[in-house]
């Protein structure tokens, strides 16, 4: 069985293991011990970790396997003109079209092994860490051998039975190269990569920041890679990952009048005609219309990039 996931991952250019349910436990339990050791804040903890108290959260009865993916995908580049000037915007790894890409992962691997299969909602690098798939960096970014960081995780259960191939399983592991190696604390611009801990401070990462309401630091327009939601810092400062972050252009481009409506700046409340469809395309949750107008995270990010790409800084 195993053999035949490793032929399905193989042809697609992923990398996947076939593991016991109960590795859902493990990493379950091993987040809910760091949560009882009073690791987290508690702003973050109830923002983005509450879920993992949800009905459904883990395996269900019955589920006696989790099969786990990660697909290698690219940073997408989205245009918009401002000013006098066009500027390239980056969607980090992952934001465009997580879930559809996903659900074709799943739809695909079901077709291959004749399974049906469910999307396990569960802390995923953990997942991958634990089962032996992939190695925690010091950023906290989970490795992929021959992928770095790039990639997207996802899990799915089944009730096909699977043997355990490392009893007790592997622990948290981290990647060798981080012995000795600081690249990243030392780009991360807001000090979230701790020096005396190797659990990241959540709380003080931009990608935080950016995905909710609030206040945003300064640090998300002056990154060196201008994204519209998240930060790449500690990735691309990462030996590990030299060579390995693909670019693709969206083929998406917001006119002047276009960008200009989405920071709320124009003359136009109403949307230009063929906004929405521009705005679809990106197929991301953080930069999208409500109602015909941009979510608040989306113009105010937007707003704090261009602001400081058109100072020149
Ligand atoms: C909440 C969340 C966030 C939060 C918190 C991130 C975090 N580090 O927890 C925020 C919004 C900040 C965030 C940011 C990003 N995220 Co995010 N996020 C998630 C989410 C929903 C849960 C993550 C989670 O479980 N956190 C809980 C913490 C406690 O778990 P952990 O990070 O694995 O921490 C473990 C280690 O610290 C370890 N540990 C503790 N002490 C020690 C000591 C040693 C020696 C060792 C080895 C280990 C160890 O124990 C902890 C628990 O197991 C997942 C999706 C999912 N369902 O899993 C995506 C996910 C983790 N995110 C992802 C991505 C891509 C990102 C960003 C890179 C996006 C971007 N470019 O901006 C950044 C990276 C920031 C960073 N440096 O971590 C990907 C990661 C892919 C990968 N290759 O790892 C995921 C898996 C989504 C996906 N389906 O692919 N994210
Ligand atoms: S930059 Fe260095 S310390 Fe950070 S994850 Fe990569 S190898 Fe590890
Ligand atoms: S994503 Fe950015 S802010 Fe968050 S830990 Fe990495 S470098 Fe720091």
């Amino acid at each position: 069985m195993r053999a035949r996931l490793d032929e399905w991952a193989g042809k697609r250019g992923y990398a996947a293991g076939w593991y016991p349910a109960d590795a859902i436990d493990r990493a379950l339990e091993h987040v809910a011990r760091l949560r009882e050791e009073g690791a987290f804040d508690d702003a973050f903890f109830s923002r983005s970790l509450s879920w993992l108290k949800d009905p459904g959260v883990g395996a269900e009865p019955g589920e006696r396997s989790v099969i786990l993916v990660a697909v290698p995908r690219p940073a997408h580049i989205v245009t918009f003109e401002y000013g006098q000037d066009s500027f390239d915007l980056f969607l980090p790894v992952t934001y465009h079209d997580y879930v559809g890409v996903a659900g074709e992962v799943r739809k695909d691997l079901e077709a291959f092994l004749g399974k049906p299969l469910r999307t396990v909602r569960a802390p995923l690098k953990a997942l991958a860490v634990t089962t032996g798939l992939a190695r925690y960096g010091r950023n906290n970014v989970a490795y992929v051998n021959g992928f770095g960081s790039y990639v997207q995780l996802m899990a799915f259960a089944s009730g096909v039975p699977v043997d355990d191939l490392a009893p007790n399983g592997p622990r948290a592991a981290a990647l060798d190269e981080c012995q000795g190696c600081k690249a990243c604390q030392a780009a991360c611009p807001t000090g979230a990569i701790a020096r005396d801990r190797f659990l990241i401070r959540a709380e003080r990462c931009i990608t935080w920041f950016s995905e909710y309401e609030g206040p945003l630091p300064d640090a998300f327009g002056l990154a060196k890679r201008p994204c519209l939601v998240g930060c790449t810092a500690c990735q691309e400062a990462c030996p590990v990952n030299r060579g390995l972050l693909r670019l693709e252009r969206l083929g998406v481009r917001f006119c002047r009048a276009e960008t200009e409506f989405l920071l709320g700046t124009g003359a136009a409340r109403e949307a230009p005609s063929g906004i929405a469809a521009k705005v679809e395309a990106l197929r991301c949750s953080d930069c999208a219309l409500e109602s015909g107008q941009p979510i608040a995270t989306f113009r105010r990010n937007l707003h704090a990039v261009l602001r400081h790409r058109a100072a020149g800084s």
